[in-house]
């Protein structure tokens, strides 16, 4: 494998005690950055993980202000943890340090590197079988939300910027379809006619945000199912991971790319559309644990915007996933098995989107009733 000599290297830069015991590749399912499990062996015997990643710099390009971000996080939570009486070692990420004390390493062909310890008996699931499972996640995440409500979010770098600013990614898509480098769109005229009739909805969000009505939090922006660990024996929600698009942001970006995610009856890639749906059990989950733990703290407004969140983080993937596909899969890693992964994804995230108008009703109703109960 060529990355284990790469690795002897990481593993010296970090001053990781021991020899290199064990590496795995493509460890999680991240679409972006290389994630490895890297296994020492200390002198002692001891065998130690770390979970090691190579920065996708195309997606960041500032790792230095990435970690920034992610190291003033981390250590802010690692106070409020303790401060409740938790592990900070396990609720929350820690970070190694290479050479000068810095988060990450240089490797000598420029690539960025950073490392972690490993959370031993966690994991993380990409599909909800247990709706209980979901109630977990939710409030897993939002007590992350609340934690940071007191970090002051304009010191935070935007690692990506205009990450969840849906009509910048609207207009980006439209550039897409009219420039059309690989002859694709004729293939997905309903898609992209789909997008384009909802060009009005992708400024719902932004509209209030810059009408003062909702208010700029830190969040974590990338809340996918798979971006919490949870305890492999009892279930309880142990530690939000992923912090890379940790950013001031929307309460509704966070519930709603949940929602996007793991609300859903399939795989984010399920290519036959008649398993996926949205599941009104699993949204009701999640937001009974979202609002236990965040209703006393939002606004009116905040409330109302989540269900958009909802809607607009799914259709801003949709279209995000439908771009890249036109553009010849150049953001989202794709199972090479699979040259039309991309389009299938976004098909899920429309077909989602399209379940979501439709139960709109059905699902203030149950915003309402979570938020009574809470
Ligand atoms: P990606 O950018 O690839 O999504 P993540 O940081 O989400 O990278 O990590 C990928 C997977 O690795 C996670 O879904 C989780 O299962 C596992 N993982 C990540 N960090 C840890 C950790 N500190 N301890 C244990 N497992 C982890
Ligand atoms: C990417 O890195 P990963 O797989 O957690 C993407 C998210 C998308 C998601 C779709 C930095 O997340 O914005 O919502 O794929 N991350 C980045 O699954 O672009
Ligand atoms: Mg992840």
């Amino acid at each position: 494998m060529a990355d284990w000599k790469n690795m002897v290297d990481i593993a010296a830069a970090f001053r990781f005690p021991g020899d290199i015991f064990a590496v795995k590749d493509h460890f999680g399912d991240g679409h972006i950055n290389s994630t490895y499990l890297l296994t020492m062996k200390e002198e002692d015997a001891t065998l130690r993980k770390y979970i090691v990643q190579r920065f996708n710099r195309h997606a960041f390009p500032r790792p230095d202000l990435v970690m920034d971000n992610s190291t003033r996080v981390t250590r802010f939570l690692h106070d409020k943890i303790l401060h409740d009486g938790g592990d900070p070692y396990r609720e929350t990420l820690h970070f190694c340090t290479a050479a000068e004390g810095k988060p990450y390493a240089v490797d000598t062909e420029g690539e960025y590197w950073r490392a972690y310890h490993f959370i031993d008996d966690a994991l993380s699931l990409q599909l909800i079988n247990e709706p209980g499972d979901f109630y977990t996640v939710a409030k897993t995440f939002a007590l992350f939300n609340r934690r940071l409500v007191d970090f002051p979010a304009e010191t935070l770098h935007e690692t990506i910027e205009n990450f969840h600013n849906t009509p910048v990614r609207f207009g980006r898509f439209v550039k897409a379809v009219q420039e059309d480098k690989l002859g694709r769109a004729a293939g997905c005229r309903r898609e992209i006619e789909f997008i384009l009739e909802r060009e009005k909805d992708c400024h719902y969000l932004l509209l209030r945000q810059q009408r003062g009505e909702l208010p700029v939090r830190v969040t974590h922006n990338d809340t996918k199912l798979n971006n919490v660990l949870l305890d492999a024996e009892t279930g309880d929600g142990v530690c939000v991971i992923d912090l890379d698009t940790v950013m001031p942001g929307l309460m509704a970006y966070d519930f709603g790319d949940s929602i996007r995610f793991g609300a859903s009856t399939a795989l984010e890639d399920e290519p036959d559309l008649s398993k996926v749906q949205l599941s009104l059990e699993l949204f009701s989950a999640y937001t009974e644990g979202y609002m236990e733990v965040l209703a006393d703290l939002l606004s009116p407004a905040e409330e109302q915007s989540l269900i958009w969140g909802a809607k607009l983080m799914t259709l801003e993937v949709g279209m995000r996933f439908l771009t890249d596909y036109l553009e010849g899969d150049v953001y989202f890693r794709i199972d090479e098995t699979r040259p039309e992964h991309n389009l299938e994804r976004s098909r899920t995230q429309l077909k989602l989107v399209q379940e979501m108008e439709t139960h709109w009703a059905e699902l203030e109703r149950i915003m309402n009733r979570c938020r009574l109960h809470a």
